[in-house]
């Protein structure tokens, strides 16, 4: 194996990084990271390093990893991997042999003493890749199990490592223990999947090797090639030789993507085909069309246009069929591969939002029944809704409570009326400010643009009961609408403001998987009971959730402002007192936190620089389009001005897959995301000046395309970037809907074509269910059963060294498949800008 240039070793069909990917830190271990193997184009195994447990889980401490120390004389990758509280830094090399690499570990000491029997050599291997295969371990051949069904110990917790911030992902119902998975076989070389080149990893070693099983411990867990490092040595105290599976003859076969929701007749039509730097591209592609009785004819003969490189590891075709524009049933035959077949037909996008409506937007409701046909996707959830968070408390998922509640509640007191509206904000269950708003937000701008009257969703918020596939007689956009708002109006009138969170209080319960109705008791917690006591409606269980009220800001009330204003036209003649509750609450806030809102003179630069940091600024926006009262428009008007005269530098960068609709942050170019709101309502000289700027701002948002065959702007290193392709095809349909001369319609399509499957790793459909190759597997509360929920939209594709992932047997990368509740409404509207444009194109 040669060690190559980005410091990894490779060799035909199977690369061996080491510490190319290191823990980000955020959300602990994401299982990409440490010693990893990728062969035939998969990523097979990943966690290799020194691990204090059989089976780590998520919340376990690893090492500090210090930068890699790479030595081209003797190709060797080395880094210390350190564990501070311990006093323990082993380094970890590895380094080619025979058809594989040697791994040793060094010590300058040993192992201390209370790490003797913990601290050992682990590598992980993803199950699903291995499902329906065995393994040999030296020469007893074993099937490795499709679930888990091995044994475990309970041992005392005095001996247990902790985990990250003394979490405990276990309920030990007060017994005082953790759970040991103990070993499925133990030996001196242990080969995976012997039978399948493609799977063959053999690790070999003259200190004993174990495998277990994670799955016992966590349904997210792999399967765990381990040996404990010996006690009292130093020096090179162990070593394996692991042999993945070289092939001299392997080509990885072509990733032909395209729009799995097929095409609108005039739309432009381009595959993109990604190959194996081996493969050398044949000139001609062929379209076929599928025929009633089977057959298939060649209905166009396509030149392969070579784009070449892009990201190191794969080159780039295109095949162009734009000029095909005959409905019917097609399919792609290149290069030795022919793909599913497709539609071309004018209405390819008139149905392809109704799942994310009917079905994802409808099963992730907090606080309903949730019934689908024969099926209760879910219960009435956290009914114990909810206390106020004690002081000091740090929440798994990045929240924290500081000292002031910012409320009139004592720590730990129940807040009455929270058991009201709402969304599981992705694949946990807790209710996220930034996740609520926008997507109440954003259901309301898709009624504001598009106004579906679809119902096919009983909604009943009196009862908390939903029915999938039911007209009740309401639209259910204005209905879904509604369901954020009662969650929105009972957080501003019953705490004071949306707060940050409102999630579960401890490790334990925010890592449930199963019937969210079962995640608490649905008492409110008192104290006063014994642990499981229930005395009527109150339990001495400490399951309710706890609302998180620090870094509470004036400024950011203001989007509770724009999501209730918003919301406003829509419920207005279908729940008028819904509407003018959150009319009231709007301007109740507006009016309590205006001076206090206003931007810091003194804050760093950063956000207020081409004037888009006022927080009100689209506070006072919707308020004017919900009321009309000149004194909003007064304040806005001067600021959305200013911005349009602003010169324009590089904001700050926009991480946060859970910004809403009109959140994209510009760097070099005019920032119109205000004026264009306001657009259709502003007089000539206004709009004049807008137009003045688009050219620039049509530049920003489409030049993030041109550096790939794909021609959409791909992220995704912590995160994979499907929202952003969203949200930026949706801004140039902004564009072309007031300026059809100044945009090229296509960008509209470019990002749906990318969600729908031409990108690269495969082509599935990032939408579950739409589509007809579509995920089968998402980070969706219902993961463990490896399903998903039709309508949701996964992150897509992580970036990691060379290497585009977007795992579709492993559902528990949330990077690449957990679907936010707040892209849905995104995709909607996304999905109705389209069936615009195409029925304009099509005329
Ligand atoms: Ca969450
Ligand atoms: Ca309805
Ligand atoms: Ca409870």
């Amino acid at each position: 194996m040669q060690l190559n240039d980005l410091g990894y070793f490779e060799a035909r069909g199977t690369n061996v990084l080491v510490y190319n990917n290191i823990y980000n830190g955020s959300f602990y271990d994401e299982k990409f990271a440490g010693l990893e193997i990728i062969q035939r184009g998969e990523r097979i195994a990943t966690g290799g390093g020194i691990r204090l447990m059989n089976t780590p889980e998520q919340w376990d401490i690893f090492g500090v990893v210090s930068p890699r120390r790479i030595d081209r004389k003797e190709s060797s990758v080395e880094v210390d991997l350190n564990y501070e509280d311990y006093g323990f830094v082993p380094r970890f090399k590895v380094l080619p042999k025979d058809k594989g690499v040697v791994i040793q570990i060094w010590l300058d000491k040993p192992v201390p003493a209370e790490l003797v029997g913990k601290a050992g050599m682990n590598l992980e291997f993803f199950p699903a890749s291995y499902f329906g295969h065995n393994y040999l371990v030296d020469n007893l051949a074993r099937i490795l199990p499709k679930y888990p069904m091995h044994d475990t110990e309970v041992h005392p917790v005095s001996e247990k490592i902790p985990q990250y911030f003394g979490e405990s992902t276990f309920d030990d119902r007060g017994r005082g223990d953790f759970l040991v998975p103990l070993p499925l076989s133990t030996g001196h070389r242990i080969v995976m999947a012997p039978e399948d080149e493609a799977l063959r990893v053999s690790v070999t070693s003259d200190e004993e090797i174990s495998i277990f099983d994670g799955r016992h411990l966590a349904q997210n867990g792999m399967f765990v090639l381990r040996s404990l490092l010996p006690g009292g040595k130093t020096g090179k105290v162990l070593e394996w030789y692991l042999e993945p599976s070289i092939s001299n003859s392997w080509i990885r076969k072509p990733n032909i993507g395209f729009s799995q929701v097929g095409y609108t007749p005039a739309q432009k039509k381009v595959a993109v085909v990604e190959m194996d730097k081996n493969d050398s591209p044949e000139s001609i592609g062929r379209l076929l069309k599928v025929n009633p009785d089977g057959s298939k004819d060649v209905v166009k003969r396509m030149t392969a246009k070579i784009w070449g490189e892009y990201h190191y590891r794969y080159n780039y075709v295109q095949l162009d069929f734009s000029d095909v524009r005959e409905p019917g049933l097609y399919c792609i035959d290149y290069q030795g591969v022919e793909t599913n077949a497709f539609p071309i037909d004018k209405d390819v996008y008139g149905d392809k939002w109704h799942p994310s409506m009917d079905i994802s937007l409808v099963v992730n409701m907090d606080h309903m029944e949730v019934n689908e046909a024969y099926r209760i996707w879910h219960g009435r959830a956290n009914m114990d809704d909810a206390l106020q968070a004690p002081a000091n408390v740090r929440l798994h998922d990045g929240y924290f409570q500081g000292n002031e509640t910012n409320t009139k509640y004592q720590p730990l007191e129940h807040i009455t009326g929270l058991a009201v509206g709402g969304w599981y904000d992705a694949g946990d269950f807790d209710i996220q400010a930034n996740s609520v708003l926008n997507t109440t937000q954003d259901l309301a701008y898709v009624w504001r643009e598009f106004k579906p009257m679809r119902d096919q969703t009983l909604i009943d918020e009196v009862t908390q009961y939903a029915d999938i596939h039911v007209p009740d007689g309401v639209p259910d956009n204005v209905q879904l609408i509604m369901h954020g708002t009662v969650n929105i109006n009972a957080q501003v009138e019953n705490i004071g403001f949306v707060a940050q969170v409102i999630g579960q209080p401890d490790m334990h319960h925010y890592h449930h998987l199963g019937d969210a109705m079962t995640l608490t008791d649905g008492k409110v917690y008192d104290p006063s009971l014994a642990r499981y006591e229930v005395k009527g409606d109150r339990s001495g269980t400490p399951d309710d959730r706890y609302v998180f009220t620090s870094r509470f800001s004036p400024a950011g009330t203001m989007q509770d402002i724009v999501s209730l204003a918003a919301a406003y036209p829509a419920l207005k003649d279908y729940y008028p007192e819904e509407a003018e509750r959150s009319l009231k609450n709007a301007k109740m806030l507006w009016d309590k936190y205006f001076e206090a809102a206003a931007p810091n003179p003194n804050a760093p630069a950063m956000m207020g620089r081409w004037g888009g940091g006022d927080s009100r600024i689209n506070a006072a926006i919707e308020l004017w389009i919900a009321t009309g009262d000149q004194k909003y428009k007064d304040f806005f008007l001067p600021l959305v001005e200013k911005q349009l005269d602003a010169k324009p530098v590089a904001p700050r960068s926009n991480g946060n897959v859970q910004n809403g609709m009109f959140s994209t942050q510009f760097t070099g170019g005019p920032n119109l995301t205000a004026a264009l709101k306001i657009y259709p309502y502003m007089d000539k000289q206004f709009q004049d000046k807008v137009k003045a700027l688009v050219p620039a701002y049509v530049n920003v948002i489409t030049r993030g395309g041109q550096d790939n065959p794909y021609g959409v702007a791909i992220g995704g290193a912590t995160w994979a970037g499907n929202a952003s392709v969203i949200n930026n095809a949706y801004n140039c349909y902004r564009i072309w809907k007031y300026f059809p001369d100044m945009i090229d319609p296509e960008y509209v399509f470019a990002g749906l074509n990318f969600i729908f499957g031409c990108h690269p790793y495969s082509n599935v459909s990032f939408v579950e269910g739409v589509g007809v190759n579509t995920k089968k597997v998402a980070y969706n509360n219902n993961r463990a059963d490896y399903s998903t929920i039709p309508g949701g939209i996964v992150p897509g594709l992580l970036v990691k060294e060379d290497f585009f992932e977007n795992k579709d047997d492993y559902p528990f990368h949330w990077g690449e498949n957990e679907a936010c509740i707040n892209t849905a409404p995104q995709y909607v509207l996304l999905c109705l800008a389209a069936i615009e444009v195409a029925e304009y194109l099509n005329k």
